[in-house]
């Protein structure tokens, strides 16, 4: 029996049509890799029932890996997200129309939980790869930073081994067509940097030890 990956993307918010996000993880179903093999999973844009989505998958298929997937329209690269924080602080409703302000994911939860990917040797082997990749300091405050706190915990409070992250991705050149200025990737290299994120993952339980923080 393989081992399981499980990839996460979301379905298009605030007015958008598409969300890369979930066609770059869709592409990805079934996947292998060495031992592994990839189930993708569609989560919605919607504070509480996402994580209610997310945890069952993770309940049900027992992943080793989890890396969540979600857009960031406007940043410029495949951006890993470092850090997730116990606060929901919606600057737009979600797609059930509900805005939350400054309340915490989860009552009497730490404050925050570092990814378990190998961010820096993600980082590190995109841009070996030619594509343009960072390390986020932030996942915003929105339903993928909601998502990405509540995946940790509950790998934390399982106490498993199962390594777990997130990854934001930019609009498509489709989408950054109706947004002038803002920046694009095409699907392809989405869907390539994801291949890449996991065989590093796989090959990486210690991280690379070099500089990938902002001095603001
Ligand atoms: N991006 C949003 C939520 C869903 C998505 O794809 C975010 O960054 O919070």
């Amino acid at each position: 029996m393989k081992k399981i990956i499980l990839l996460t993307g979301f379905e298009p918010f605030n007015q958008e049509t598409i969300n890369p996000s979930w066609e770059a993880v869709r592409s990805l179903q079934g996947w292998h890799e060495g031992d592994f093999v990839v189930h993708a999973r569609q989560l919605p844009c919607v504070f509480g029932h996402a994580n209610k989505v997310m945890h069952r998958a993770v309940e049900e298929l027992q992943p080793s890996i989890v890396i969540a997937v979600g857009q960031a329209g406007g940043r410029p690269d495949l951006s890993i997200e470092r850090i997730a924080i116990n606060i929901d602080d919606a600057p737009i409703a979600d797609n059930q129309m509900r805005q939350i302000v400054d309340q915490p994911i989860v009552n009497s939860g730490p404050a925050a939980y570092f990814s378990t990917l190998p961010i820096k040797a993600i980082v590190h082997a995109l841009r070996e790869a030619g594509l343009p990749a960072s390390v986020s300091q932030s996942a915003g405050t929105f339903v993928c930073n909601h998502v990405f706190y509540g995946l940790m915990h509950q790998a934390h409070e399982w106490g498993t081994t199962m390594r777990a992250g997130f990854i934001h991705i930019p609009y498509l050149p489709q989408q950054a067509a109706a947004h002038p200025g803002f920046a694009s990737m095409k699907l392809e290299d989405m869907v390539e940097g994801l291949r890449i994120a996991i065989r590093t993952t796989l090959a990486h339980t210690v991280d690379l030890r070099e500089a990938g923080g902002l001095t603001h």
